[in-house]
């Protein structure tokens, strides 16, 4: 369908276009005071990559309902036009990571064409193994990875070496792991045979991984199992991902934490253990919650950019985090949810290129605690929309994606090829 992007966005240019560049250069001399060259931030701005959750772009849903809205894509070539609007606006989330059997394609080369025409491509690829599919042979109610039993260990061992498969003639690079396996009542589980079990069939995944692949394990506190799981925190996370070698590394998904939890600081620990694989963004007030990222909590999601770009900076070998949303939306068109949290990440990661190493250094040195928030404040407080919407335009995006989104009317527009079904999938529930 033509929804005519280009005349949208020559609209907006033409309209805005002049008060962004006031903007633009009101900043560039704020900066060139603080002895920030604006053209080095920018070329930073414009190379971050944030990777869509191809389940994100479909309704929600809670463990008591779902509403679905209008227009809600169907399969995954719809979820890929809906990623391509996204990226076309915000530009800088060219991969989708898929969810196997979610978005199992009938059809890989087809769906491999039908991204690289949107400009997009494939992320890390994640497997389902907290789910029974039609037809299974074993189930996964008492867990999957870490079963007790081991025909269900080798199923979900099986699936997940399908995932690679299918990732590998998409040209995907890695594989994401989350299990719901845990327990519900003390007693239920031998906690450390539990753990021994799904390390033992992790580790048939690791040597099934394809050359070039990275592995990501992620931890997740509580939730399907409600009094404990197999891989509850990052220290567990880091434990495994050592054992399998160099190729594993921990998954931090911001809402898999006790409420509370330094975030800023497991991703320190795991920056500085070689550990750090990659990041599921989303922001929560209270579990995994799975709301927009940066819509709570900004200054944790600048903190955490902080230890990122400070790792960065120095160089670590092998530090190369991934960077996805992974959300659920319930009451907002998850286009406006996915382009208003990759522009968060986006501001944050800017925000913390601003900040001054050598001030901070020397305050921590000194130890003076008010100078040093101060310094983090100062990087945090700049207003670095201007900068971010040069990436976009640079890349053929929006100064503003939301409101050239709304003006579009595409939602509206791809409903009526897009009827509602009577049990659509791809909510998380
Ligand atoms: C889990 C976890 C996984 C995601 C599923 C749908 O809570 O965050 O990353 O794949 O939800
Ligand atoms: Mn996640
Ligand atoms: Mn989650």
């Amino acid at each position: 369908m033509d929804i005519g992007w280009e005349g949208l966005l020559e609209d907006e240019r033409r309209r805005d276009g002049a008060a962004w560049q006031d903007d633009y250069d009101h900043l560039a001399r704020q900066l060139a005071r603080r002895g920030i060259d604006i053209a080095a931030i920018q070329a930073r701005a414009s190379a971050l990559a944030v990777a869509l959750p191809s389940w994100g772009v479909a309704t929600g849903g809670t463990r008591f309902a779902r509403f679905p809205g209008p227009g809600e894509p169907r399969n995954i070539f719809e979820k890929l036009d809906d990623c391509a609007v996204i990226h076309r606006l915000v530009a800088i989330t060219p991969e989708v990571s898929l969810h196997i059997p979610w978005d199992e394609p009938d059809d890989d080369a087809a769906l491999r064409a039908c991204a690289a025409e949107r400009g997009l491509r494939f992320g890390p690829m994640n497997s389902n193994t907290f789910e029974d599919q039609p037809g299974q042979a074993h189930s996964y109610k008492f867990g999957s990875l870490s079963h007790t039993d081991r025909g269900v260990r080798e199923q979900a061992v099986a699936h997940n070496r399908h995932c690679m498969d299918v990732g590998l003639k998409l040209g995907a690079r890695a594989l994401s792991i989350w299990v719901g396996d845990g327990g519900n009542f003390p007693g239920q589980l031998h906690v450390r045979r539990a753990l021994d079990r799904y390390l033992d069939s992790l580790r048939e995944i690791y040597a099934a991984l394809p050359p070039g692949w990275r592995l990501f394990i992620e931890h997740k506190l509580y939730e399907p199992a409600f009094y404990s799981t197999v891989l509850n925190d990052w220290g567990v996370s880091y434990y495994c991902a050592r054992e399998l070698g160099d190729r594993a590394f921990s998954l931090v998904d911001f809402g898999h934490h006790a409420p509370n939890v330094n975030i800023e600081m497991v991703v320190a620990r795991l920056i500085q253990f070689g550990k750090l694989g990659g990041f599921h963004f989303n922001d929560s007030q209270y579990g995994d919650d799975d709301l927009d990222a940066g819509s709570l909590k900004p200054f944790q999601l600048f903190l955490v950019f902080n230890e990122l770009v400070d790792a960065e900076r120095e160089g670590l070998p092998g530090f190369d985090p991934a960077y996805m949303l992974d959300q659920s939306h319930n009451v907002t068109d998850p286009i406006e949810s996915l382009m208003t949290s990759a522009i968060e990440v986006h501001r944050a990661y800017v925000q913390a290129c601003l900040v001054d190493r050598a001030a901070l250094g020397e305050h921590q040195s000194r130890n003076d605690a008010i100078m040093a928030l101060a310094t983090l404040k100062q990087a945090f407080t700049t207003d670095v929309m201007p900068i971010l919407a040069k990436a976009r335009l640079d890349a053929g995006g929006a100064i503003d994606p939301v409101a050239v989104y709304r003006a579009s009317g595409y939602r509206v527009r791809v409903a009526d090829g897009r009827p509602a079904r009577p049990r659509m999938g791809g909510g998380i529930v």
